[in-house]
């Protein structure tokens, strides 16, 4: 097989990738190592940047979300019992969409199907060669037959566990890296969402946010030991342990009711510089992975493909490689920021299994000034609703 750009990994970034590519005539494949059942089973993102949105809208793949997402203009921060609202629109003129990942991916899925765009799933040993070449390939399996891919480029879409960033050689590649010392224990429940906005709280007891995806389906998650096993919290326990965190107007009123799906996620910080080796991109949470405070993830994956994407273009249509020799240096700019904003959300929110008295009154004072402050709150909200590209 040859094609111009071979795509490690099917999750968000490579397909949204992948499908951007095929609709400007640019041939792909994506090679994802799992079925695609198992690929939405994934429950993750749910809070989406108008930038996301509009690489959805040009691959083609955004009726559902235009029919089915929520528009959400503020969110609401809570310290123990009181809560005050950001009001986005207040600062930026750009609201947030509320749409689930596996929707997403759902959608990218089809929109790939129905314009006849590659997918091969199953995919197994994926080795890069050559990526210091002008002719890269990529071996790899299906079901035991061996594949053979000739290309022009890589992209690395293929998560934090992927095999790509390994390419990049140790005396090259430069990791940063913070584990927090604390997991998200998270539920989904068919249960109406306790409030039209997100709650981030911080309370005493540790982290809690409400989120949705539906209005019938409730997105919860509470801040738990980074060792915790879900085996430890029944559905009861949860519901317990999230009302004592949230200011007593929203507990007197949450909607409770069995969880069906319920799993707990570490958190971390991660980029890897830098982000192109030979002709291996790397895009996503392969490149960089950012706590779920603030909703960053997805995002920024998407806003990795959005630099990749138009440095492809650049290269094919007008036979300039200029975006794509910078491609590194462009998206990390953005990527540190979003770092920053993450790890600034997470600092702000959670409780710290060393945090002494100091600290926490230093927390408390950074929420009391974020309430009080017109700068502050535009601060959060330009950042939340998500930085230009
Ligand atoms: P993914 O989603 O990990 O997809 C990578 C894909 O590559 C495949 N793969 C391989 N394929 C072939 N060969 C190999 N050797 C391969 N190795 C791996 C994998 O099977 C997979 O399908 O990375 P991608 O596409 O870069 O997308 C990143 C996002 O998934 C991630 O950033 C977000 O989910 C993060 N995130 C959130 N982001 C947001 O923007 N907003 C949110 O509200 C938000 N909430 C979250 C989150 C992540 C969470 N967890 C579980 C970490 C909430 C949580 C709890
Ligand atoms: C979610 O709905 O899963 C979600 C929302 C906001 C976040 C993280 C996760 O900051």
């Amino acid at each position: 097989m040859r094609v111009q750009v071979a795509i490690i990994g099917g999750g968000p970034s490579g397909l949204l990738l992948g499908q951007l590519l095929h609709n400007a005539g640019i041939e792909a494949v994506v090679l994802e190592r799992q079925t695609r059942e198992y690929v939405l089973t994934r429950i993750r993102a749910g809070v989406l940047e108008r930038g996301t949105v509009n690489l959805l809208e040009q691959a083609g793949a955004a009726d559902r979300l235009h029919a089915e997402s929520f528009t959400h203009d503020g969110t609401v921060i809570s310290v123990n019992n009181k809560h005050f609202n950001i009001p986005f629109h207040k600062y930026v003129n750009k609201p947030v969409t509320v749409y689930g990942q596996t929707e997403l991916t759902r959608d990218l899925y089809d929109a790939r199907e129905l314009g006849g765009a590659a997918t091969l799933f199953n995919v197994e040993d994926v080795i890069i060669n050559d990526v210091k070449s002008d002719s890269p390939s990529i071996d790899c399996k299906i079901a035991s037959e061996s594949i053979h891919i000739d290309c022009d480029y890589v992209a690395g879409c293929d998560g934090f566990h992927g095999v790509s960033r390994q390419h990049i050689p140790s005396d090259v590649r430069r990791e940063y890296e913070k584990v927090y010392p604390f997991g998200w224990l998270g539920i989904i429940s068919e249960t109406k969402p306790v409030h039209e906005e997100l709650i981030y709280a911080n309370s005493d007891r540790g982290f809690a946010l409400c989120s949705m995806r539906t209005d019938r389906l409730s997105r919860y998650y509470v801040q738990c030991d980074a060792n915790d096993s879900i085996d430890n919290w029944s559905d009861s326990a949860f519901w317990d342990e999230l009302k004592q965190r949230i200011p007593e107007q929203f507990a007197d009123t949450i909607e409770t009711g069995p969880s069906i799906e319920k799993s707990i996620a570490p958190l971390r910080s991660f980029v890897c510089e830098p982000m192109q080796y030979g002709k291996l991109f790397l895009c996503g949470d392969a490149a960089h992975i950012v706590p779920p405070t603030g909703a960053k993830g997805l995002n920024t994956a998407a806003s990795d493909v959005h630099y990749l994407y138009n440095a492809f273009k650049q290269r094919y249509q007008h036979n300039d490689d200029e975006a794509l020799t910078s491609y590194s240096q462009t998206a990390l700019k953005r990527v540190w920021k979003v770092q920053r904003f993450s790890w600034w959300m997470t600092s702000m929110l959670h409780r710290f299994p060393d945090q002494s008295e100091f600290d926490i009154n230093i927390q408390r004072a950074e929420l009391d000034f974020l309430r009080e402050s017109e700068p502050a709150q535009a601060s959060l909200a330009i950042n939340y609703v998500g930085l230009p590209y």
